[in-house]
């Protein structure tokens, strides 16, 4: 193929008068050739990953790397005077997740694709995905996000079904995006949309929107802000309209390839992401019994087809649905469920074992516990204590249904094409064997001692920094330091990850500047987080960082040593600049609390070192690169699980008795802030910190100003920090997500 004659015929045109956005469109339809020509829906047994969050990013560069001709296609646009990523600056980002969980289903895809197994995604096609974020007056606004009109990896199917939820019948209709492996197989993105979506709702500029109008809105936006009653219920309207659909899929799949339905689970695994999916359950088990399947044979069937995956033992993201929104929203699946809650009260007298509990309540997790044949939690830890404390009444009754699958992240996207000096220099190194597997980075290790290649680790850190800088300028107007320590937090805000933790080590590092003690290199703390637009207390840390942004970037004594960057509307393409950039890992979160952490891995893939506690994923970082590699603080989770038991924390005391920690806690409320704050603001987070702390920020803040200034003079010592840059890329074989995948499929899905 002659790129350069193709892509002109694409285009109709020849490729210098072509604008960016022409040469993305012809790429675009390039692209999607390439991969029909690929199209395989080939295998008996299917995996069906279904999730309410596909956080994919944009495709472009990463289709053409998968496809193998990304760097043709790059040469072939210098050659005419143009550049790629101008060209990638067009593509908007789709907006369809929120974190950790749409990432790691995005990774999944890729890997699932790139290892030439079967297997689709399942989910929602919202129109407006989550918020843009603005920042307006030091305070996060909701806008948004209009992605769907300039993405046409969208392609429109002729698959429609009739979904009956209370009250309506809603048509939908299937648009899928082809996910192209590496250097391998198609798969599909299956996403469904409402036909009668009606975006003219939204107004400009806001999410508000009519919440009772469900066929004009039911996929407009992805968790719509669930703070009231309305809200609420148009979440359940959202994943039954999800699972119906994929329910009919699937079995349609099936029987097309010759399943008699009998046999389901010989021809589909159904991968279920977090509760969100949980109705998939009691809707194939309806459908099975509309198809002359009875009641034990359809359970039967089912829990041998599912499997499901925990993300989190935090209470309040453990779904629970009051049976009145049941009634109203899925009335067809409520003798369903009533029946599966039946048989568990027939076999178990401990109530916490009911599906319905004592308030008329359904716990969604429940259900897959008792009706899946796999229950996965996604690191050691977090595994750990699922069957040791969260679900342990079900890991007594069910010890063969709990596995470990530590989460990983494809090295396409967050290392190829994120980083291609990297990548570069490790090709160099050790060849192209670690492009598809991982674990041939260990092969770096024989280079600790070559001061050559520390170097060049360390030279294209500095060009990763300035890249980030300048992308930083672009975007926001602010300057930073490219010869700063750069320490970076990127992920969604809540207090359990510990932000204003990080942002209270920023004011006690203020006032030592102020004190004189200036520290030897600068330092630039990164924050990027959106915040649940009804999470008051996420919001309200978001506004403190925010004015400490204002507060040090103007002040001239302070600024030349520290400065305070919040990037506005994190998300996907952000921390592609952002990680590669990166010195220090900030994985705070108070331990037990972050199921894995997946950004943790990014992080450790791109040279940073990890500052973290034993949390998540973190515990196997720690066991990776050793010690002396990683900088680990904080209390571990058996003592914090323990306060929690005895309900004896109490961060006044914290507070009272440390006058360094009160000082630091004071000057969220002191003139400083206040005079550029939002008084209300700044003063109910303070209370929340000094009465309640739910999180323990106080308990580990000395321990984290402690390692963190351990961690900044070690980077002094350029050479010695770049032989730890070396260790932590040459370990991170393991967290690739082809290792998951092959995991996945080794135990569980068996394709
Ligand atoms: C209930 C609803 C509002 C809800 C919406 C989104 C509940 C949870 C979520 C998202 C959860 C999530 O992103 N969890 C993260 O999953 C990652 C992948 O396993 C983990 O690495 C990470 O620790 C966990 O917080």
């Amino acid at each position: 193929m002659n790129l350069s004659n193709v892509l002109e015929t694409k285009c109709g045109k020849d490729i210098a008068s072509c604008t960016n956005e022409e040469i993305y469109f012809g790429l675009l339809s390039l692209v999607d050739e390439l991969a029909n020509q690929k199209q395989s829906n080939k295998g008996k047994k299917k995996v069906y990953y279904i999730s309410a969050e596909f956080l994919i990013g944009k495709l472009l560069s990463n289709n053409l790397i998968n496809l193998g001709i990304y760097e043709e296609v790059k040469s072939v646009l210098e050659e005419n005077g143009k550049n790629l990523s101008d060209v990638e600056e067009v593509e908007p980002e789709p907006s369809l997740g929120n974190g950790g969980l749409g990432r790691l289903a995005a990774c999944f895809l890729d890997s699932i694709a790139t290892l030439g197994l079967n297997g689709d995604g399942i989910g929602l096609n919202y129109h407006f995905g989550l918020f843009k974020q603005v920042f307006k007056d030091k305070l996060q606004l909701e806008q948004k996000n209009e992605w769907i009109e300039k993405n046409s990896w969208l392609n429109k199917t002729d698959v429609t079904y009739d979904i009956e939820c209370g009250g309506f019948k809603l048509k939908s209709r299937l648009y899928d995006i082809n996910v192209i492996g590496y250097n391998n197989r198609v798969n599909k993105l299956h996403l469904f949309d409402v036909e009668t979506i009606d975006e003219s709702i939204v107004k400009d500029g806001s999410i508000n929107f009519d919440k009772e109008d469900i066929p004009k809105n039911l996929t407009l936006f992805l968790y719509p802000d669930d703070s009231d009653e309305d809200g609420r219920l148009l979440r359940v309207y959202q994943q039954y309209f999800m699972v119906s659909n994929a329910a009919r899929l699937i079995l349609d799949e099936c029987e097309a390839k010759g399943s008699n339905l009998y046999d389901l689970y010989d021809y589909a695994v159904i991968q279920i992401n977090d509760t969100h999916p949980t109705m998939v359950i009691p809707e194939l088990i309806r459908l099975l019994n509309e198809r002359g399947i009875s009641m034990d044979d359809a359970i039967e069937i089912v829990s041998k087809t599912c499997a499901y995956t925990n993300h989190t033992i935090l209470a309040e993201a453990l779904e629970k649905w009051p049976m009145s929104y049941l009634e109203k929203a899925v009335p067809n699946l409520i003798d369903i469920i009533r029946e599966l809650d039946k048989r568990v009260r027939e076999k178990y007298e401990d109530k916490d074992l009911y599906i319905i509990d004592e308030d008329n309540r359904v716990h969604m997790a429940r259900i897959d516990i008792h009706y899946c044949f796999s229950v996965n939690g996604v690191a050691s830890l977090h595994t750990e204590i699922l069957e040791k404390n969260e679900l342990n009444n079900f890991y007594e009754i069910y010890p063969e249904k709990f596995n470990n699958k530590t989460n990983g992240i494809t090295f396409r996207r967050w290392l190829m094409h994120c980083n291609h000096e990297l990548t570069n220099l490790i090709e160099d190194l050790i060849g192209d064997g670690f492009k598809t597997d991982a674990n041939e980075l260990e092969k770096l290790g024989e280079y600790v001692d070559n001061k050559d290649v520390l170097q060049k680790l360390l030279n294209i850190k500095f060009d990763n920094k300035v890249e980030l800088k300048n992308y930083i300028k672009q975007h926001q107007g602010i300057e930073i330091n490219e010869n700063s320590i750069f320490d970076i937090q990127i992920k969604r805000l809540h207090e359990y990850k510990r932000q204003q933790m990080n942002a209270l080590y920023v004011i006690y590092k203020y006032l030592e500047i102020k004190n004189g003690n200036i520290p030897s290199t600068p330092i630039t703390v990164i924050f990027g987080a959106k915040a649940a637009p009804a999470y008051t207390i996420a919001k309200d840390i978001i506004h403190l960082i925010l004015c400490l942004q204002e507060l040090i970037n103007n002040d001239e004594e302070v600024n030349k040593y520290l400065n305070v960057v919040m990037v506005e509307n994190y998300n996907v393409t952000y921390a592609e600049k952002l990680i590669p950039a990166c010195d220090i890992s900030e994985q705070i979160s108070l331990a037990s609390k972050e199921a894995s952490g997946t950004g943790n891995m990014k992080f450790m893939l791109n040279g940073a070192l990890t500052l973290g506690t034993e949390d998540g994923a973190n515990v196997e970082i720690h066991e990776l690169v050793g010690d002396d590699n990683i900088f680990i603080f904080g209390k571990d989770s058996e003592t914090v699980i323990k306060h929690y038991e005895n309900g004896d924390y109490e961060s006044i005391d914290i507070y009272a008795r440390n006058p360094k920690i009160k000082d630091v806690v004071d000057f969220i409320i002191g003139k400083e802030l206040m005079s550029i704050g939002n008084a209300e603001s700044l003063i109910r987070l303070f209370k929340e910190i000094v009465k309640k702390d739910w999180f323990m920020a106080l308990l580990d803040l000395e321990d984290y100003i402690k390692t963190k200034e351990l961690a900044f003079k070690e980077y002094e010592d350029r050479e010695n920090w770049a032989k730890k840059m070396l260790i932590n890329i040459s370990k991170a074989g393991y967290f690739s997500s082809d290792r998951t995948i092959n995991d996945y499929n080794n135990d569980i899905w068996k394709l």
